[in-house]
């Protein structure tokens, strides 16, 4: 027997859960604006989940699906894109998409669960995607489309861990080693496929090493420290900028939630797997290192909470005053002019009529 080829997958993290630095930090780490901007950022989308929630509760939002638990996975991804780039999200990549010009009100209009949701398209990134993988496959378009011009941007796809399961993610990975695109595939690994859980998904020891298949790199980084997801994405970023091809990142991390509101994990996720989870958390352990260092205190904190109710707020009234769309616009947009016949449906479509 000889040996053909030998394969690796590293494991990336600079703040573990006790908020120590393991090792040395990356340059815009040392900044602690940054810091404290990534802070903030994921204590916003922490308030804008709890409120989403609420909001499906009181029936004035359809189902949603939170974030809880997986801030540090989507404040660093948005962090670490440029704005020319093209983000292709699963649904609960809010912490990118605020980043990158979405509003939280349109994360709520997105939700909504009427047409009101179509009015918008504030970023030139894709919608969120509900097929689950499709958007693999569309990062990939947008990197082929990227490369064919040779434009120095880059193509990232968001997906779950339940999502490397599907056809149409190897079918992306595949296509993605062989033509060496600018593409950077980032699985939000949070154990879960709704009650499917990562044991249950498939015998890999880890995600990451897919990509090994397609011919590239797979990492894994620690999803709960924002540091190092922000640091291996901008590496990851910038490889395939300068021309070298693909890379997979694996984020592990924790869904501290339900799947979304219309799930119930108590009937299948153990009290003592949401403990461990809860202890391992991304925002507590940033707050941690920021009080060590003497950058953060209780004060602060309270009027963070404070700032951020009214930001999230100010969301809530923006998304209730938006009207909803009338039966006009679906004939409206279809033609320049409408034809004859479809005036007269139009009419009794809106009530104007009798049908
Ligand atoms: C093609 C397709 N299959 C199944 C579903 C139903 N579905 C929605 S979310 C989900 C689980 C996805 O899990 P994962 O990729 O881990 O993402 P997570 O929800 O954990 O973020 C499934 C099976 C769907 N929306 N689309
Ligand atoms: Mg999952």
């Amino acid at each position: 027997m000889i040996e053909v080829a030998q394969f690796s997958i590293p494991y990336y993290q600079f703040l573990d859960e006790q908020a120590r630095a393991v090792t040395s930090l990356p340059g815009f780490a040392k900044q602690i604006d940054t810091l404290l901007h990534f802070y903030r950022l994921m204590v916003l989308i922490r308030t804008f989940d709890t409120k989403a929630i609420a909001l499906q509760r009181t029936g004035k939002l359809g189902t949603y699906a939170s974030i809880l638990g997986q801030e540090a996975v989507s404040v660093g991804l948005g962090h670490a894109m440029k704005p020319e780039d093209v983000l292709c999200p699963a649904y609960r990549e809010y912490g990118a998409q605020i980043q990158r010009g979405v509003t939280l009100s349109e994360i709520l209009l997105y939700w909504g669960g009427d047409e009101r949701g179509n009015q918008f398209q504030s970023s030139h990134d894709f919608p969120m995607a509900v097929p689950i993988g499709t958007q693999n496959l569309h990062a990939v378009g947008v990197a082929c489309a990227f490369k064919y011009r040779k434009q120095a941007r880059v193509a990232v796809a968001a997906c779950g861990d339940g999502a490397t399961s599907e056809g149409d993610f190897y079918e992306a990975m595949n296509l993605a080693g062989v033509w060496s695109l600018p593409v950077v595939f980032l699985v939000s690994n949070n154990q879960w496929a709704i009650s499917v859980s990562r044991d249950h998904q498939t015998r890999c020891k880890t995600l990451a090493q897919k990509a090994i298949a397609a011919g590239f790199e797979g990492w894994q980084v620690d999803g709960n420290d924002v540091i190092a997801v922000r640091e291996k994405i901008s590496e990851a970023l910038e490889k395939a900028r300068g021309g070298d091809g693909p890379t997979l990142i694996e984020a592990l991390t924790y869904r501290l939630s339900d799947h979304t509101t219309a799930d119930d994990a108590n009937r299948y996720r153990s009290k003592q797997a949401l403990e461990l989870a809860y202890a391992k958390e991304p925002i507590r352990r940033l707050k941690r290192y920021l009080i060590e260092q003497g950058h953060w205190s209780e004060e602060k904190e309270e009027s963070l909470l404070q700032l951020c109710a009214k930001e999230v707020g100010q969301a809530v009234m923006d998304y209730q005053s938006v009207s909803s769309v009338t039966t006009d616009v679906m004939f409206d947009f279809h033609f320049e002019k409408c034809p004859e016949e479809l005036e007269e449906q139009k009419a009794i479509a809106s009530g104007n009529k009798d049908g």
